[in-house]
Order: structure tokens, then sequence, then C-alpha cells
């Protein structure tokens, strides 16, 4: 009988009893039993301890060895092996066997199409060999990988490689050695037949470093521009933040089943085929970024992860908030600054907010974990990135960068803790971060309300700044935290009002320390308009009673492009809850001229970045509305965005179009303008498609189209107008891209968001196309995920059909892949936010959940919060 699953608590972290110096791996390569011998050299860290308890899961154990000798005092348990009686310091040797080809669930030694691949973050390496799988135990591997030699010519681990050599029956072996100490899951081995991109780099003090990267057979012309990203990643972190590359060799290897999008493993990362494979006819402009991002995210954690990793798991937001925050200042200095700000609020905001909200609401330093998995979450890793940034934003670029230094050397080698990080932070800066630490500590967003208060008389402006954190499920109890909260005045001529205070100038970023506070601005000439939170310069919900004319003025007026962003989305934001509540009362929608006309006095604005442009026209999505609500009336919400999106369309369809034309390029082009070009010709055709005589533009640029953002911008405008045209695109992209499982990804993400009649059916029905696989984790969260997160109306119809229909493939995934279902349940978390009926039905279908036989932990500690709400 299994037990029922244990939560951990970071209170409880203790030094391991143990320790493990080096461990020499030797792994026999069979598809249904693979041999692993793991020699490891073990020091006792706690004195007195005779007794060592490793990890392991699904093993078969076959024999063990102290110190040379057979060993027989031991005791296997469910996931532990008790090894009985040993001294202070002795090698031990493990040999288990393990079945990579029935591994579906993709964590461990597993198989993707025909490689062998490994994933051990967070505790795949205990499905490997039995070990103190713990990231505070830091030991240097050696790794030897026999197989088959025409079917597995490359044999892949960590480090350099120290050994080749052929063996009988058509095997041979490759040896590895990892220099650096690291904890178990930073380990990789892969095996396969791939082609190879080779590169490499001249670090700053001259060091060559060779790169590789792996893809299969026949996408060599797909690896490039990962193999560019990488290059600059490796200069970026030596130009930005001082951080050199210290292996003579980098290698990349692309998979097309894995569970997340990449994985840092010292020297040899594995990724996502998403993130590596691209070219303009196969990738869009999104993909590209992605691959950008990505490639930097997984480098930068060689530093920010792998030379500093985390002492306990509950120390996630340590190595994951901090190289977040390092890949977005990546993309924003090789990219557009604004764009790249705008999107990652967008994230926040709807996303991790969404987080704050539910069941699973964590502190991005969680306090109680049962399964880990679970909490590689947004609020870990975003809004992580977003306290790392407030930090920036305090301690301004030079002293942030002091204190990162600080950080490396100390730590360099070790396991941290989130508290030395902000010690390393404090003690280079100079700056008392204990108030600020209590954003490791506290969960939820954070309320900021602003009012203001101008005297004409005095030429004083006022403002009454006042944060409130509500209650998070996992804690009541919050406390005053300091916000950074950046301002900026303006005259109605648009010039900016300088702030100061008695002659004194007063910066711009205010420390907001109290529960309500005044601050006081003098020499204020005429009544300004404020532009607040300029940046998102806190993970915050900000409230302040701006008029429409005001974000207009702001629209045109703020010196800083997030801002106009900014201002343009809290306009939509009142009009769209101005008309929810019209539609719920039975009234018609309406929005006013004078928005329709801000907003096309942006879209013709020649001095605009377009891509800013393109962003400022991009409604709100689903899920970022539904966040404003206490309960989500999911129908209005999508009758008020589609009335929206039909009135631009109507009202600005001369200048759409004109617009259009003007973006349109005569050749393709791979680069941050022809990228925007397209980002804004393609938003203004989502606006045609939706009058009258825009179809044919959509066909138009469907058929003429030679790269995928356009081909694909097409389907997407035909599928959200739900164009007559729709059907014959999307069959004539499915006839020529069926075999590309990725390029399908995009079809089937329209699949599952397509609001079309039987939307669900639909769903289902694709699910039996060719190119689907239930064990293709992309393909999930293509179809299903699109299906249960984009597509609300339908995966919310009253008659609960979505609600059953996710929780029959749970139900299946939960024996496949927990991990993957444990990322589609999120939906059915946020029960409480509908209504009566609705509640229900999930409560239904959560309760079905919790019964079944071998819940995985993952599921299980979803599925028991949300129904203990
Ligand atoms: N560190 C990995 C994520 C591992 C997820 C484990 N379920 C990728 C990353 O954040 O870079
Ligand atoms: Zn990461």
């Amino acid at each position: 009988m299994t037990q029922q699953p244990q939560a951990k608590y970071r209170k409880d972290y203790q030094a391991p009893e143990f320790t493990i110096s080096h461990i020499d791996l030797t792994f026999d390569l069979k598809d249904k039993e693979t041999r692993v011998v793991a020699r490891s050299q073990v020091k006792q860290n706690l004195a007195g301890a005779t007794a060592l308890t490793l990890d392991g899961e699904g093993l078969k154990l076959i024999r063990i060895e102290v110190d040379g000798q057979d060993w027989s005092d031991y005791r296997v348990e469910e996931s532990t092996l008790t090894v009985n009686g040993v001294p202070s310091t002795f090698e031990l040797l493990i040999e288990t066997e393990i079945d990579p080809q029935a591994n579906t669930s993709l964590e461990g030694l597993y198989k993707s199409d025909g490689a062998y691949c490994t994933q051990c973050e967070a505790e795949g390496f205990r499905r490997i060999t039995y070990y103190l799988d713990r990231p505070d135990v830091l030991a240097k591997f050696t790794t030897k990988v026999i197989a088959d030699k025409e079917a597995y010519p490359y044999l892949l681990s960590n480090g350099n490689k120290i050994g080749t050599g052929d063996l009988e029956n058509g095997r041979h072996w490759v040896q590895w050695e990892d220099p650096f100490a690291k904890p178990c899951y930073l380990f990789a081995l892969v095996a396969g037949d791939f082609d190879c991109l080779r590169d490499n780099f001249v670090t700053v003090s001259g060091r060559d470093v060779a790169l590789e990267i792996f893809v299969d057979k026949g996408n060599l012309d797909r690896a490039d521009y990962a193999m560019e990203s990488l290059k600059n990643s490796m200069k970026w972190d030596e130009e930005r933040f001082g951080l050199e590359y210290d292996l003579d060799i980098y290698m990349i290897v692309a998979v097309d089943f894995f569970n997340m999008g990449a994985m840092e493993n010292k020297g040899l990362n594995v990724f996502n085929s998403k993130f590596v494979l691209a070219n303009s006819k196969t990738a869009t402009d999104s993909d590209y970024h992605g691959i950008e991002r990505v490639i930097g995210h997984e480098y930068f954690h060689n530093w920010s992860g792998n030379r500093v990793t985390c002492r306990d798991w509950f120390q996630l937001s340590l190595k994951e908030g901090l190289t977040v925050f390092r890949d977005q200042e990546f993309s924003s200095d090789l990219g557009s600054r604004a764009v790249n700000r705008i999107s990652n609020v967008r994230k926040v905001r709807s996303v991790q907010f969404a987080e704050d909200r539910s069941p699973m609401a964590h502190p991005i330093r969680p306090e109680k974990v049962i399964e880990m998995n679970n909490f590689y979450t947004m609020t870990v890793y975003e809004k992580g990135s977003e306290v790392i940034r407030m930090l920036h934003t305090l301690l301004g670029e030079n002293t942030f960068q002091k204190g990162i230094q600080l950080y490396f050397e100390r730590h360099d080698g070790t396991a941290a803790t989130c508290d030395e990080f902000i010690q390393a932070m404090q003690d280079a800066s100079g700056f008392d971060l204990t108030q600020f630490s209590l954003w490791y500590s506290q969960s939820g967003t954070p309320e900021l309300t602003v009012v203001s208060d101008y005297d004409e008389n005095a030429q004083t402006l006022s403002l009454t700044v006042s944060q409130i954190t509500p209650p998070a499920a996992d804690q009541a109890d919050k406390q005053a935290l300091l916000i950074p909260l950046d301002i900026e005045l303006y005259a109605a001529d648009g010039s900016v009002i300088e702030l100061q205070r008695n002659g004194e100038p007063v910066h711009n970023v205010l420390q907001v320390t109290q529960t309500e506070q005044l601050f006081t601005f003098d020499k204020v000439t005429e009544k300004p308009v404020l532009s607040l939170l300029r940046e998102f310069s806190a993970p915050v919900h900000l409230h302040y009673e701006y008029s429409d004319t005001e974000l207009v003025f702001l629209m045109v007026h703020a010196r800083n492009e997030f801002a106009r962003w900014d201002a343009s989305q809290m306009l939509l934001a009142k009009h769209i809850k101005e008309n929810v509540a019209r539609i719920q009362q039975g009234e018609a929608f309406t929005l006013p001229d004078s928005i329709v006309d801000a907003f096309r006095g942006v879209l013709l604005d020649d001095n605009l970045d377009r891509s800013l442009i393109a962003e400022v026209l991009s409604l709100p999505t689903e899920v970022e509305v539904a966040g404003w609500y206490e309960t989500i009336d999911v129908d209005a919400i999508e009758s008020v965005l589609e009335s929206i999106r039909k009135t631009f369309a109507i009202e600005m369809a001369d200048e759409l179009s004109a617009v259009y034309a003007a973006c349109k390029a005569s050749h393709y082009e791979l680069s941050h303008q022809a990228a925007a070009d397209r980002r804004l010709k393609n938003v203004c055709l989502s606006y045609l498609a939706e009058v009258e005589s825009g179809e044919h533009i959509v066909i138009e640029q469907f058929n003429s189209s030679d790269n995928m953002t356009d081909t694909f911008a097409a389907l997407l405008a035909a599928n959200i107008a739900l164009l007559p045209s729709r059907e014959q695109m999307m069959q004539s992209f499915s006839d020529k891209w069926h075999q590309d499982g990725l390029v399908m990804d995009k079809w089937f993400a329209l699949q599952g968001s397509s609001k079309m009649q039987g939307a669900l059916n639909n769903v289902k029905a694709q699910m039996n196309h060719p190119s689907f696989s239930i064990k293709n984790p992309n393909r999930l969260r293509s179809l299903i995920g699109a299906f249960v997160m984009g597509n609300s109306v339908n995966f919310h119809a009253k008659d609960g059909s979505g609600y059953a229909f996710l929780t029959d493939i749970l139900i299946q995934l939960n024996e496949i892949n927990p991990q993957i279902a444990s990322r589609l349940v999120d939906p059915l978390l946020k029960l409480k936010y509908f209504d009566e009926h609705r509640q229900g039905l999930i409560r239904e279908q959560l309760t079905r959940l919790s019964k079944i036989e071998n819940l995985a932990n993952d599921l299980f500690e979803k599925v028991n919060k949300a129904l203990e709400v």
C-alpha cells in the first residue's frame, strides 16, 4: 500500500549526514535493461552516523559493495535504500537496472524517439541510481557510457571527453570527466545519432571553447540561430556581468520529448527542440525570440545555478529568479527593451497574479512542498525575477553588479541560500535589505493605492500611498513591504515637472515602506498628470483614479515607451470593465469615439517603434481579464473582447489597411526591424480579418507568404475571426506540415483555441490526428493546453463537458506523465472564481481525480489544495 504523500518544510532543513566527493558512473545502455554502476566516495558529514540512507525510485537493485566487499546489511524501502554499518569514509558501489524504454514520465533516463537522454532536476537522478539526491551534495562526476555504435554513435555526458574505445558486438564506449563538483540534478547523459553543428567561442581571457549543437538528422539547417544566440549569450555575460565560461566544450542537444523548455546540465544542456530548431519557413519571429531567450537562460545558469547552486529546493528562486532576470536583460540589451518589458509584465499580470489567487499561492521561496516539480512556477521564476529587478531599481546598475560579484565570489563552488544572496547584496551596497527580504517570504499580490492632492496655491502635490497584501491561500497575515514606486509628473504641454522638495531634487523611485505614507513635492507649478509605477517597478496591482483624458494624455506624452503602453492598457481595462458590467445588466456594448481615436493616433504615429504600436493595439488576454474579477463571467468577457476587436476593426479599417500595406516588405529578413514590421502588419491583419472586405487579404497573405510568421498570422487571424476560408487553410497547412511535429504544434494550438461551433468535439477529433501523440508534451500543451487555458467559453461550458474532458485526460496522464498532468490541471484549481453551478461541476471532477488509484504526488498536491478551499 502506497503511503500518503508527505510534505517537506523549509524550516526542517538539515545538513546531510553523509556527503559524496566523487562519483564514477558506468552506463551500459539497453532499451529495457540498462545497467548503472555507481562507485561513490562517501564521507561522514555528521559525527557518529553509521547508516547511509539514499534516495531511489523505480530501481532494480542488483548489488551493493562497501570498500570492495559484498554488502548485505541494507534495507530497501519504497523510495530509499539504507546501507547500515558503514565506516566514516568508504567507497560505495551500487549496481541498478532500469528500463528507459518504459519511462514515459520523461524524468530520469528515458528514450526520446531513438535517443537516450536524461532529465534529473529536480529529483530525477534517484530514478537512475540510489544516491543522495539533494542539491547540497556536490560531487565530481566521471561517466562512462556504453552502447551500440551504429545506433548511438554519439555518447555524451558532462565535462570533457577523456577516453573512447570499441568493444565486442558492435558496442563502443566514451568516458567523460566533469572537473566541477556538482549536485546530481545537473548530471546529463545523451546517446544517439545526430547531426552536429560545430563552432567555437574565444572567451575574454583567450580560452577556446568548442560549441556543439546536436539535432535530429536532417535538421542542420535549423540550428544556426541557436548557435548565434549561444555565442551572443557568452559574449553578453562577459560584458554585462563579467562572467566567463569555464569548460573547454559546451554542448546542446535538441530532443522532441521534453517536459519543459530546456535544462542547464553542466556543459551538456538538453533542450526541447522547440527552443533550438528554427528557419524562416518553420519558425515565427516569436519562436526565434524564444530560442534566444532560452539559450541565454540555460547558458546564464552556468554561473547562476551551476557554479553557485541551491542549498535545498526551497531556494529554487535563488537560481531561477536571478537567471530569468539575466535572460530578460539579455533580450532587452539585444532587442527592444520596451517590448521585452511589456511581454514580461503581461506574463506577471496575467499568469503570476492568477497563481497568487489560486490554492497553490506561495512566496518566491516556498515554505512547504509535496512535489518539487510543482514549484517551477510563474511565482518562483517570473515574480522571482521581478524581485531581482526591484533590487536593480533600488541599487542602480553599478551597485547591483558589485553585489552580484560579491555573491559569486563568496559562494562559488557551493550550495547557497536566498538569505546569503540578500546578505551579499546588502554588504556590497550598504543598503539595508531587512524589509526588502519580506518579498522572499510573503506570498500574494500587493495592492498599491495612490491618491493625489494638488494644492494650487501652495504649488504642492501630495501623494498618499497605501499598501495592503490580501491574504493568500497559504498565508493569512501580511506585513508592509518595501515597494519601489517609480513616478514622473507631466505638465499639460507634455514637459516633465522635476520632482523636488525643499529645494532638493527627489529621486523618481519612491520607497514605499509603510502601510500608508505621504509623499509631498513642491514647486509643482500646475496640476500634473501622473505616470505611476513606471516600468512596472514592483509586481503589484496599482489603483489610481485616472480619467480617460489623463490616460490618453499619457499614451501620447509619457517619455517612457512602457508607460505609454501601460496607459493604453489601463484605458482598455476601464472600458472592458464598464462593458462587462453593461453586458451583465443586459445593456449594449459601447465604446466612445475618443477611445478609438486614441488608438488610431498610436496606429498612425510614425515616430513610434512599430513593435510598440503592435503591443498597444494588442488586447489583454482572457486570462488577464479574468484575473480582475472575484466571479469570472467568461461569456461576458469573451463578448466584450470580441466587440472591442470588431469596433477597432470597423472604425479604423482604412488606417489598418494603410498601415498593413506600409509594413509589407518586398522580401523576408531576420532582423529586429523586419520583425517589428511583421508584427505590426500582422496585428493589423488580425483586425482586418474582422471586416467584410478583409478575408481576401488574409487568404492572399496565406497563399503568398514565404515565411512562417506571416503564414501563421494569416491562419491565426482566420481562426479568431472564424472566417469561412479557415477550414481550407488549416487543411492545406496540415497537408504540408503533418510530418513536422513542431510546426504542427502551431496548428494544434489553433484547433485548441478555436471558438468554432462544436469546439470540444473538434479538439477530441484532433487527438486522432496522425501528428498528435498523448506521450508528447509539446503536442499536449498545444492542443489541450490551448483549449483549457485559451478557450474559456468552451472549456467552461455550462454542461461541464470541458471539465470532464480534461479530467479524462488527466487520469490517463497520471500514469503516462504526471508532470504534464500537473501543469494542465491548473485551470481547475481556480474553481472558487466561478459561479456556484460551475464550481459544483469542477468540484465533482476534482473529487473524481482525488479518488483515482496511484494518484501521483504532482496531482495529489494540487487537487487536495483545491478541494480544501
Ligand atoms: N532548471 C530547469 C527546469 C527544471 C524543471 C524540473 N521540473 C530549466 C530552467 O529553468 O532553466
Ligand atoms: Zn532556469
